[in-house]
């Protein structure tokens, strides 16, 4: 399944000055977009002294302001959209650090950029035109169901939009329809191998040759097992929401070591978390990532929180990303949703009969990241509350998570002053209690 000559696109193969140059094109052009339609953006880039203007080679970029997380949310829903309303064929969502989401937008050719990156991405991964892909990222407003629903139709393959859940409905369809490629969460995907296990289906018995896997980080152990479990090839998919969604960076089935960035669409930096400054390529630092040709929103210097190292390239022009080995944020992703303490904080503190103390606390089982909730009741009500009530506070905490930011918890209704304070510093919000990749 490695790719014949012709099959790739001339960029793919393309030199490093070729790409070089057309980044520096493009990157004029995306800076001079942002600072011309995108108010706030504009009004950063005069508090820093900076001009598109000034922007004469690749490393200029370094003198421009960053984008955050914090930028979505101040300016919740459309405030850093380049292109008028009516201009915005899609839109789509993520969690942002509080109750309100992070909301992005597409043109029309931003989707069509977006099928061509991830149609690319499943070609990389070893796909092609007449392979049926299954679907089993959630469709909605996440970007994974539609983006690699989009991006399979692209490539010519027959989409199946199955979405997440319903794992026994998933292995029926697969052995019914015996599609080529799955795509979905790494972990999801030893539920959806474990269910064949049950059922006495062995890997050679399962149609899928290759999987393509993402939203969350997972180790060269994962690939092993799934591989092993699903007798497939596993590949690596990486993206946000933000920047676009799923494919903005794949692995190549060939060398599978580690996801290419898709370099003619998205200019990366590795930058110190805590100073900013840019870092040669191979040191550890938070990827951050300059849109080249998006219209409806574009992002320039936008930091991921994820941490990671630039490597050398290898089967394709383009650089590579190394593992995701952690973020400079306390943004947890569960089951592939991210979830960030302070938003269920938010909903705890929704609820007068809840004291502020809480503990999340992740653990894993089996393959699946589960998240605990501990919190506790009111001082004045600690003692009094019958069972029953409690119970009740618990299934009304559970319900306003899951509606607001889309995950499953366990809730623990505690006594007052039960979760133990700390004396100094931060409270310990997060118990991590899964084990290191
Ligand atoms: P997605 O649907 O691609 O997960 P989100 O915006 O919901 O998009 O989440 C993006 C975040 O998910 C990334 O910043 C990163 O932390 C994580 N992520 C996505 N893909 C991968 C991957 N292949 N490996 C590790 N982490 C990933
Ligand atoms: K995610």
């Amino acid at each position: 399944r490695k790719p014949q000559p012709g099959e790739l696109e001339a960029i793919e193969t393309a030199s490093r000055d070729e790409i070089s140059a057309l980044q520096l094109e493009r990157l004029k052009w995306s800076v001079r977009h942002t600072y011309d339609n995108v108010a706030p953006y504009r009004a950063k880039c005069e508090a820093k002294g900076v001009h598109p203007d000034d922007l004469k080679c690749l490393a200029d970029l370094a003198k421009f302001p960053f984008m955050t997380k914090l930028d979505l949310r101040d300016n919740y829903p459309f405030g850093l959209f380049a292109v008028p309303r009516d201009k915005v064929a899609r839109l789509h969502a993520s969690s942002g650090t509080t109750g309100k989401p992070i909301v992005v937008g597409y043109t029309q050719q931003d989707i069509d950029n977006w099928a061509n990156l991830v149609a690319r991405s499943i070609r990389a991964a070893g796909g092609r035109a007449g392979d049926m892909v299954h679907v089993a990222y959630g469709y909605g407003m996440f970007t994974g169901g539609l983006g690699a629903h989009y991006g399979a139709e692209r490539l010519g393959c027959t989409a199946v939009p199955m979405s997440g859940g319903q794992t026994e409905k998933q292995v029926q369809q697969i052995m019914d329809f015996r599609p080529d490629i799955i795509m979905v969460t790494p972990s999801y995907s030893l539920v959806i191998a474990e269910e064949f296990e049950r059922l006495g289906i062995k890997p050679e018995e399962i149609s899928l040759k290759v999987g393509i896997f993402g939203a969350e980080p997972w180790g060269e152990g994962m690939r092993a097992e799934i591989e092993k479990k699903l007798g497939l090839d596993a590949i690596d998919i990486y993206g946000l929401t933000e920047v676009m969604g799923p494919g903005v960076a794949c692995e190549c089935i060939e060398t599978k070591d580690g996801p290419v960035i898709w370099e003619d669409h998205f200019y990366p930096e590795i930058i110190d978390p805590e100073t900013g400054e840019v870092l040669p390529d191979g040191s550890e630092g938070e990827l951050v990532f300059t849109s080249l040709t998006k219209q409806a929103f574009p992002v320039i210097r936008y930091r991921t929180r994820d941490l990671t190292r630039l490597l050398p390239p290898t089967a394709r022009s383009f650089r590579r990303i190394g593992k995701i080995t952690g973020r400079s944020d306390d943004m947890l992703i569960i089951r592939g949703v991210n979830v960030f303490p302070t938003q269920i904080e938010e909903q705890i503190l929704r609820d007068a009969r809840l004291a502020g103390n809480y503990q999340v606390v992740v653990t894993r089982d089996g393959h699946m990241d589960n998240l605990e909730v501990r919190c506790e009741v009111q001082r004045e009500l600690s003692g009094k509350l019958g069972p029953a009530d409690i119970q009740q506070i618990g299934k009304e905490l559970q319900h306003r998570i899951k509606t607001n930011i889309g995950v499953s918890t366990k809730i623990t209704v505690m006594e007052f002053d039960a979760i133990p304070r700390t004396q100094v510093g931060k409270a310990k919000r997060v118990l991590d209690e899964r084990p290191k990749q």
